[in-house]
């Protein structure tokens, strides 16, 4: 219901966007679409979707990055990237005005059921693995969210039968109703300290995904979890250990690992295309909900020996004088990295770096331990990085990629791997974690040549 102005008694019908990315302007165009008003503002001198919003909008309202809340407001819809501390987002709050996300207008707007991804690590993957299986199953589906083509957006196109969405905890925050079919929470680690006024903020936020779902899936690993799907019927969970009836984890026979539901197995871990404990955990992950949103089982094992994962994922770039040159650059947090420098065996060069979100480096430091030849870092944090490694092995500061390459290659020996798993965001020196590994794709060329 709209607000009204205590004083003026006049109605409050105008939505205020914060943030002109591709959240923006997926908001504009709906409300666009549904013929609603509003005022748009960005903390950029040049916010990247000004043009856009311009041809869209012709006459659309952008507020200075110094603008005060504007009156006759009746909701601020925020972008993920404008942390809680905004001024405008406080002033919002103050005001008792409604503060959301475009996942909250997805979910109020959706007319299909959704399955809905979070965790700290696994999203992307598990999200493409649970499109891909809904693929097999001869579902019409589309997935989005956080994985890129924002959510609101998928609502333009033709109703599907399900749609699979990846929420990071920055949408979740700020969504108050999110009816899921399937709720996934992957897993809990330490990310976007910059962000999140604390860490119980950041798993609060991530604990969300539960609220108002039909069934869930959850992580053995997280004591926690059980405790927030109580009242969920269908709760169904994953685990890399030996799995109770109707769930899914980890058995061994004969000496080998086998993905399985209770004690049946299903596939050997060697016939998964993915490679890395990490991707075995997301597979059952993804086998879990799809069996909750009505997949039948040979039909997601099909996809889980044909997927390869995503680009940027511990992806094999090039051998060179016999060292592997493996590009993880969606590693954006540190247990992202300690689980890609897990699932490589033999010595390895590390290449890390960037911008380091509030993280502990310390964590790295124990995990990577006997297996690192050395370190080479990059970006804003590598001093911080280096604090924390460099009693544990030898440490080196390279100007840019194509300097950390050649330097990786310079201290790599035989069989080992160079591998660029950064525990660190990229936004510091490039546009996003694919063009930061694009750059080390390029690197690694060079030193071919
Ligand atoms: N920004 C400003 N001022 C503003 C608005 C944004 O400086 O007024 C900055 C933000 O701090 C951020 C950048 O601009 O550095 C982008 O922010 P945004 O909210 O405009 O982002 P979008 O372009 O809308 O993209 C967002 C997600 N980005 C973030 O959450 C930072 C994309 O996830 C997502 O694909 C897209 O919506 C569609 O849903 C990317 C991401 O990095 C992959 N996500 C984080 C992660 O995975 O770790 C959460
Ligand atoms: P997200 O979308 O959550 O960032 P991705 O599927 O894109 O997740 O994977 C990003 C990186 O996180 C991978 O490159 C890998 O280093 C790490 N990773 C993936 N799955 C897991 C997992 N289940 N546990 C820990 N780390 C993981």
């Amino acid at each position: 219901m709209s607000k009204a102005n205590k004083k003026t008694g006049k109605k409050s019908d105008k939505n205020l966007v914060l943030g002109l990315g591709a959240t923006g302007l997926s908001i504009a165009r709906y409300l666009r679409r549904n013929d609603q008003k509003a005022v748009f503002f960005d903390t950029r001198d040049e916010p990247p979707g000004v043009a856009e919003l311009d041809e869209l909008w012709p006459d659309a309202k952008l507020l200075k990055a110094e603008a005060k809340l504007p009156k006759k407001i009746r909701r601020v819809i925020v972008s993920p990237g404008i942390p809680d501390s905004h001024p405008l987002i406080e002033s919002a709050r103050a005001a008792k005005l409604d503060v959301v996300s475009d996942i909250e207008l997805f979910a109020q707007d959706a007319t299909a059921p959704f399955i809905a991804v979070t965790g700290s690590n696994g999203k992307s993957t598990v999200v493409t693995l649970l499109f891909h299986m809904c693929r097999a199953a001869d579902l019409d589906v589309y997935a989005g969210g956080n994985l890129g083509k924002p959510a609101l957006d998928l609502l333009e196109l033709e109703q599907p039968d399900i749609y699979v969405l990846e929420l990071s905890s920055f949408q979740l925050q700020r969504t108050h109703k999110l009816r899921a079919e399937v709720a996934v929470l992957l897993n809990i680690t330490l990310d976007h300290l910059d962000w999140h006024a604390d860490e119980n903020e950041y798993r609060e936020s991530k604990y969300r995904v539960f609220r108002e779902a039909k069934a869930a899936v959850i992580n053995r690993a997280d004591a926690n979890a059980s405790d927030c799907v109580g009242n969920i019927e269908n709760v169904i969970s994953f685990g890399l250990d030996e799995p109770a009836d109707g769930h899914y984890g980890i058995r061994a026979l004969d000496g080998e690992l086998y993905l399985s539901r209770g004690d049946t197995l299903l596939l050997s871990v060697r016939d998964l295309a993915l490679f890395g404990t990490h991707n075995q955990a997301n597979a059952l992950a993804a086998l879990a909900a799809g069996e909750l949103a009505g997949i039948e089982i040979p039909a997601m094992l099909q996809v889980l020996v044909e997927f390869p994962g995503l680009p940027h994922r511990m992806q094999f770039v090039d051998r060179i004088a016999a060292v592997d040159y493996i590009n993880d650059s969606k590693a954006t947090n540190v247990a992202a990295a300690v689980a890609s420098i897990a699932s490589v065996d033999g010595m390895l060069v590390l290449l890390a770096g960037g911008l380091g979100k509030g993280a502990d480096f310390a964590d790295l430091a124990t995990a990577v331990d006997s297996k690192m030849r050395a370190a080479v870092l990059i970006g804003e944090d590598a001093e911080m990085i280096s604090d924390a490694l460099d009693t544990v092995m030898p440490v080196y500061f390279a100007t840019d990629m194509i300097d950390a390459v050649q330097q990786a290659a310079a201290y790599a020996e035989s069989d080992d791997t160079v591998l660029l798993a950064p525990a660190c965001a990229s936004f510091d020196q490039y546009e996003n974690y694919a063009a930061r590994g694009d750059a080390f794709v390029e690197a690694v060329g060079t030193i071919r040549r």
